[in-house]
């Protein structure tokens, strides 16, 4: 089905160069990349962002991680391409996430804190809705 899903290169992949290789990725998979934006988050942005994480006890480690540094920020569109990005990016932690994918390839495991995995995508079609309207208000 074609869709459109809201990805994210996090402060970590900004940092290490890596917003080529991942940008790279999608092209490859020959999804196309609709918009791209480069920025700092806001406090109001991240809380909206991760509203079900709000109340973690790791909240406070991912808002410092995810704001000291630029993110960019996209919506990639193409058959499937929710499924298939949260796929390529591979699983949360990324001590399990295999290798080939992003997560898998390039994210270090974390010694403490929040973790830090280099991307970001929309897990549902009902996300990739909500968070295309939180960072691009369309
Ligand atoms: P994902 O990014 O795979 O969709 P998520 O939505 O559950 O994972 O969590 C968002 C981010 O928060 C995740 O990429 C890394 C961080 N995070 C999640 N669970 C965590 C935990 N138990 N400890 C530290 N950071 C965590
Ligand atoms: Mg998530």
């Amino acid at each position: 089905m074609q869709e459109q899903t809201f990805f994210m290169i996090k402060p970590d992949g900004v940092k290490r160069g890596l917003v080529g290789k991942v940008l790279g990725r999608l092209e490859n998979r020959d999804f196309r990349i609709e918009d791209l934006q480069m920025r700092m988050i806001t406090r109001e942005l991240l809380e909206a962002h991760y509203a079900d994480l709000v109340d973690k006890s790791f909240f406070e480690g991912i808002a410092t991680f995810m704001m000291s540094g630029p993110v960019v920020t996209g919506i990639a569109s193409g058959p499937d391409v929710i499924k298939s990005w949260r796929t390529m990016m591979g699983v949360t932690d990324p001590v399990l996430a295999l290798p080939g994918t992003i997560r898998g390839d390039f994210a270090r495991a974390q010694e403490n804190g929040a973790i830090q995995n280099i991307v970001h995508g929309s897990d549902s079609p009902e996300s990739a809705r909500r968070e295309i309207q939180i960072w691009f208000g369309k």
